[in-house]
């Protein structure tokens, strides 16, 4: 199994206090920081862009996770400012040119993983294994924070945990997204996944603070191993 990563999603952080709020997660051990980009189309929903990406960079030694929920997305790579060991995610639903898209993150210095709806097989991405270091698993329909889990998802990380281990790529991480809650993530880790989008449901949840939040977050994962 893969190290378990945390991934806080910054649309649900305190915007009023994120300098302080960048301080506690970098302090009480996120691993990256999830950057959910969306363009009103291909989700009906606008959130972060380009220059809270370029701001980000100049005040958090944190890699990002930068998650595009856009159109035609091998027109924009260029677009984001990308550190070497950013992820950056393109929706395979999105792109007619996805290897393209794939080969230009990893040729800006980043790290590129294909990202599934939840309607969309695996097979979808059976060709560009080699291209990748992560997939996405959206355990949710893109677009919003505080939706409920899609069930079936469960069983699709078990199927491309063993789908990448059997094609011989088992370093491939499995990101989810989408109602990582505590108890969710415990069947998330059970079924393959390694890298946890943290939002509403877990980290940003009401009643207790980030640090508190994140250290139940790991215990839950952990009783999933
Ligand atoms: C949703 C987006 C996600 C959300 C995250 C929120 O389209 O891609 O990254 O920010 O899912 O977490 P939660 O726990 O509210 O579902
Ligand atoms: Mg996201």
């Amino acid at each position: 199994m893969l190290p378990a990563k945390i991934a806080p999603s910054m649309m649900c952080a305190d915007f009023l206090g994120l300098g302080r709020q960048l301080e506690e997660l970098a302090a009480c051990g996120s691993d990256y920081l999830h950057i959910d980009i969306m363009d009103g189309v291909f989700v009906k929903n606008y959130t972060l862009g380009t220059d809270y990406i370029r701001k980000l960079h100049r005040v958090s030694p944190l890699p990002l996770d930068i998650h595009l929920m856009i159109c035609d997305p091998s027109a924009k790579i260029g677009w984001f400012e990308i550190r070497e060991g950013d992820f950056v995610s393109v929706h395979v639903e999105a792109d007619a040119h996805l290897q393209r898209s794939l080969a230009a993150i990893r040729a800006a210095g980043g790290r590129p993983m294909a990202a599934l709806n939840p309607a969309t097989p695996l097979s979808a991405i059976e060709e560009v294994l080699p291209d990748i270091d992560a997939v996405l698993i959206m355990t949710v329909n893109p677009g919003f924070a505080g939706q409920k889990l899609v069930p079936q998802t469960l069983g699709k990380i078990a199927r491309l945990r063993r789908m990448l281990d059997e094609a011989g790529y088992p370093d491939i991480s499995i990101e989810v997204d989408g109602n990582v809650s505590f108890e969710n993530a415990t069947k998330m880790r059970a079924a393959g996944a390694d890298i946890f989008v943290a939002g509403s449901s877990s980290v940003f949840a009401p009643g207790a603070g980030v640090t508190e939040n994140t250290a139940a977050l790991r215990r839950a994962i952990a009783s999933g191993e």
